[in-house]
């Protein structure tokens, strides 16, 4: 049971953030044309949990009705509201709103909108933190640093829990997960998420430690149930199941303060009135009352009451000198590129494959913060690019997954929260798709809004030139490109794949690293030494001086370069510009092509509506019109799937004779 000191502390914390919600409601016109979120009547269960926990080292993972839990982790009232309201003054500057806050260095993991995401990353987070403490730093292993990940009911039903609960309980790491449940997702009521009474069956199934639901408004049983969970898993001798705690509850304001007036559409004003009688704050006066004469009476209580509500006010007079932002935000960490320590002298042939390999087993050498994961990699994945790396470093260094991107992602943002620099394969690119949402949403956005690096790379297969299908081969640059905050690189060559892929271990950004299927057993001359090639810088593969073939990856790099030797025989001059990266873009080095030879071929093997393609000829046309002779042309994929047959194939992607008759045209009219 609690001490009386703590019965006390929770009954201020209690009131502090009943008044604060409380404030927030009332005052949320002040906030337009934002919407405020509070979720009136669940703050037990945030104070009751967070209370139980140890603020110093332990981990939170919040849903967006966790304002009550962020103070008690030294968030302080005045950076919530600054949050709430977007000011310049708020930890990300104007970026997000509400709830949208977090802090690494205070072990909060940054909300998102996407619900169940912070559960999902916070478990990537928390391995990430005893994988430092013991490898890394190789301190303070008396502390068990627990996370405490929180959701409602409507979140139980996506697929970032389903991720959570799987990465929690393959790698038995030590996570209480808490579900708030309100019965209600926006407009929503429980019944449709779940049959049954309730959710812990669901938990039970993914091999969660599960509970007896708890009444979620009474403080001090959230309080002994969490406190129970979290000593037995710090306690555990050997790997212990992570938790799962029910909190039945009910929101009794509506889903954001803005429409609370509106709440009767999709619940009963008796419920609404039923749930208002069991206010938090009410029932633990009640409480203390009853069991704690000699620490808590009515002056007590009145003085508690008093300060809490003056604490708020006081709060709130702050907000008056926050100002609107007026400054946008940089989408990258500036890296100043990598520099060999001794410029690379041993250099032999070997294939693009063996070339990666090199890199990633010279990667973990040099850094042991680097840490590899993906289905099948420790015996070396399907395409063998990581093989014998689990012989040389074990399996705290490189692991299998679950057949999830979803859940490898999460778990590669959550490690990059902890300052580790994972490197996730994606067995075949096109299934990143799944992982999408939280590849862009959350790594693509982080240092714009926090200011923080978040180093990670995203490394695989992709692309054509062998018999297969859209879901093995499809390209997906175009789009991940688009949402920003993403380096993508396109190595060409063996030497490109080293040099580019033990720069992106350093960027410091997320770097998403676009392997050729195709390619791996093709070989080139590498250093065996480490050394970098810089990202967002283009090669002149072949000079030219009749017109530029602009492209990336090995594929139309090696069909661009012999299309470029073909038409030499014909007295055309082809220069062939291997980007190297989509994003940054060296546009420098396109213009300088393009300044040069007055034409522009640029081809790429995803489609070519709406690809990478368009956005190089849109930047041509705006900065070198007046030096074109011809209008800038596009090759790229037909409309349609890629196909299993090769023949199909060849009608499908840009081939070394498309290259040279589009090249005919342009410079003859042919
Ligand atoms: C992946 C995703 N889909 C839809 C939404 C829009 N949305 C915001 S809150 C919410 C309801 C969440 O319900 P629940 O998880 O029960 O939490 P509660 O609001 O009841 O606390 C929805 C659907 C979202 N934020 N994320």
């Amino acid at each position: 049971m609690p001490t009386p000191e703590e019965y006390l502390l929770m009954y201020r914390r209690l009131a502090e953030m009943t008044f604060f919600g409380k404030m927030l409601d009332e005052r949320k016109e002040e906030f337009k044309p934002l919407k405020v979120f509070t979720g009136l009547g669940q703050e037990a269960i945030y104070v009751g949990a967070m209370s139980a926990a140890e603020s110093s080292y332990d981990l939170l993972a919040p849903d967006h009705r966790s304002t009550c839990a962020l103070p008690i982790w030294g968030i302080t009232e005045e950076e919530i509201i600054a949050q709430y309201g977007a000011f310049a003054e708020s930890l990300y500057g104007g970026y997000n709103f509400g709830i949208h806050i977090g802090d690494t260095k205070r072990r909060v993991v940054r909300f998102i909108s996407d619900m169940g995401a912070d559960a999902a990353i916070g478990t990537g987070m928390i391995d990430g933190v005893y994988y430092m403490r013991d490898y890394i730093d190789k301190n303070g292993a008396d502390k068990n640093p627990v996370l405490l990940a929180f959701f409602g009911d409507g979140a139980m039903s996506h697929a970032n829990i389903h991720s959570a609960f799987e990465m929690a309980s393959t790698r038995h790491l030590p996570i209480i997960f808490i579900l708030n449940n309100n019965c209600l997702a926006i407009k929503t009521l429980t019944e449709f998420q779940n049959v049954g009474e309730e959710f812990s069956p669901r938990a039970k199934g993914y091999g969660l430690r599960t509970h007896k639901a708890v009444f979620g408004n009474d403080v001090i049983e959230v309080w002994r149930t969490v406190k129970g969970a979290l000593d037995q898993i710090r306690n555990a001798k050997d790997p212990h199941p992570p938790h799962f705690i029910e909190c039945n509850t009910f929101r009794v304001s509506g889903h954001n303060a803005h429409e609370t007036g509106e709440m009767w559409k999709y619940v009963s004003r008796e419920l609404k009135r039923e749930w208002e009688g069991r206010n938090p704050l009410e029932l633990y006066s009640l409480l203390l009352r009853s069991q704690k004469d000699e620490v808590f009476n009515e002056q007590k209580k009145a003085e508690i009451l008093l300060a809490a509500k003056e604490k708020i006010e006081k709060v709130f007079e702050a907000k008056k000198n926050y100002t609107a932002p007026h400054k946008l935000k940089p989408i990258f960490k500036e890296t100043s590129a990598a520099a060999c320590a001794t410029p690379p002298t041993t250099v032999r042939e070997i294939t693009y494959s063996a070339a990666i390999n090199e890199a990633l087993k010279q990667a973990m050498e040099s850094d042991s913060k680097v840490r590899i994961f993906g289905q099948d990699v420790q015996l070396g994945g399907v395409h063998g690019v990581t093989k014998d790396i689990f012989e040389r470093f074990g399996s705290e260094r490189i692991f299998n997954m679950p057949l999830d991107e979803n859940s490898i992602m999460a778990f590669a943002i959550g490690q990059a929260l902890a300052k580790l620099t994972p490197c996730a394969e994606m067995q075949f690119f096109p299934f990143t798709e799944y992982a999408l949402a939280l590849l862009t949403r959350f790594a693509g956005t982080h240092f714009s809004v926090t200011g923080e690096n978040l180093g990670m790379v995203v490394r695989g297969p992709c692309g054509g030139g062998f018999s297969s299908n859209e879901e093995h081969q499809k390209m997906i640059e175009a789009a991940l490109a688009h949402a920003g905050g993403l380096k993508i690189v396109f190595p060409s060559t063996p030497y490109d794949a080293k040099g580019l892929l033990l720069s992106a271990f350093c960027d410091g950004n997320p770097v998403v690293f676009c392997e050729q299927i195709a390619h791996y057993s093709k070989k080139g001359r590498v250093p065996e030494e480490m050394f970098y090639v810089p990202i967002g810088k283009a090669a002149v593969r072949k000079e030219g001086k009749d017109i530029s073939l602009i492209t990336y990856g090995a594929l139309m790099v090696e069909w661009a370069i012999k299309a470029a030797e073909i038409l030499q025989t014909k007295n055309i001059d082809a220069e062939v510009l291997d980007l190297r990266t989509v994003v940054p873009m060296d546009k420098e080095a396109i213009l300088a092509s393009v300044k040069k030879t007055g034409r522009a071929l640029i081809v790429h093997e995803a489609k070519k509506d709406f690809g990478v393609g368009a956005e190089i000829s849109a930047h041509i046309n705006e900065f070198a019109f007046n030096d074109l002779y011809s209008p800038v042309i596009r090759l790229g994929a037909k409309e349609g799937p890629a196909t299993a047959r090769m023949e199909l194939e060849k009608l499908r992607l840009p081939q070394i004779e498309d290259i040279v008759a589009a090249v005919k045209e342009i410079c003859n009219g042919e």
